[in-house]
């Protein structure tokens, strides 16, 4: 079975080795109905629920899996031309949040938030009621900008997981 395995990831390193890092996110081996961009894999989750059961359906969906976490300006570009291309969803709901300590926004892995893009807040609203983090949908454009929300509000999700480094390591030597 391993061997099997194997093959197959060398012959899909192959396919692609013209450009070697794209071969590596190319070769993430994502389960049936995730999406592959660099080394992890994505799942748009569009039943709403609330941020803590939206987290916990991640982590249950497959080994390792989160909530959305947004760790590079690359992986945010993908996530918004996918978002783009894929989804009519006005608001959804990322790892992003404040919950242990207000104001110190941490995505699920506990890393902080290091995106350039500004985080908006309903004014009305005051800030420590706030702690789960969407993205949701500028209503004059395609964009998709992060708020803060109430985290009990039943939300569409994107949950995500981690390649197995295994997969990089057969690709280097393919
Ligand atoms: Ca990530």
């Amino acid at each position: 079975e391993a061997f099997k395995m194997m093959g197959f990831l060398l012959l899909s390193g192959k396919l692609r080795s013209q450009d070697s890092k794209d071969a590596i996110a190319w070769l993430c081996a994502c389960s049936q109905g995730w999406v592959a961009f660099q080394s992890s894999c994505y799942q748009m989750g569009k039943e709403s629920k609330p941020w803590k059961v939206a987290q916990q359906t991640c982590e249950t969906s497959s080994q390792g899996a989160h909530l959305l976490d947004i760790g590079s300006e690359e992986e945010h570009g993908f996530m918004l031309s996918y978002l783009q291309k894929n989804s009519q969803i006005i608001m959804l709901w990322t790892g992003l949040n404040d919950l242990k300590e207000e104001g110190q926004l941490v995505w699920t892995d506990g890393s902080s938030y290091l995106l350039k893009d500004d985080i908006s807040s309903l004014s009305m609203i005051p800030e420590n009621q706030t702690d789960c983090y969407a993205l949701q949908r500028d209503p004059t454009g395609p964009d998709y900008f992060f708020t803060g929300f109430f985290c009990y509000v039943q939300l569409p999700y994107i949950c995500e997981y981690e390649c197995n480094y295994i997969f990089s390591i057969f690709c280097i030597y393919s």
